[in-house]
């Protein structure tokens, strides 16, 4: 069911603590760790401790938890300075979604081109 941890969900790992990732940031509802194939300088993967598929499922289920995510992405660009940074939420596999534990990715720290391809 939504938003219970999941066995077999590496991300509700990172979240007890049983698979290592380099945490930036933690809330009460959130879990902010550096990407372990990082695509720009900053490249941090915000995600609920809840565990919720995708942004659409997130957002249908707990509204004000997608917006924790929002302020954490916000939160974490402060932290590294960006004076700019770019949020994707891949959802589904064939839009690049590898993990379906829902993750912002907070990109910055050089140009970022559109359309991102
Ligand atoms: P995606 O949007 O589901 O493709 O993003 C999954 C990301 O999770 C991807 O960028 C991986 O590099 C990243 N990641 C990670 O940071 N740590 C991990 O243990 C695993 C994946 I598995």
């Amino acid at each position: 069911m939504t938003g219970e941890a999941r066995d077999d969900c590496l991300f509700c790992k990172i979240v007890a603590g049983t698979i290592p990732a380099t945490i930036v940031r933690e809330t009460e509802t959130t879990v902010a760790f550096r990407d372990i194939n990082p695509q720009a300088p900053t490249h941090v993967l915000v995600i609920p401790k809840a565990h919720h598929e995708s942004a659409a499922a997130l957002a249908s289920a707990d509204p004000a938890l997608t917006a924790d995510l929002l302020r954490e992405a916000q939160a974490v660009a402060d932290e590294d300075k960006l004076d700019s940074y770019r949020v994707v939420f891949n959802t589904g596999a064939g839009a690049g979604q590898t993990v379906f534990h829902v993750h912002a990715h907070v990109l910055g720290g050089r140009g970022l081109h559109w359309p991102p391809g």
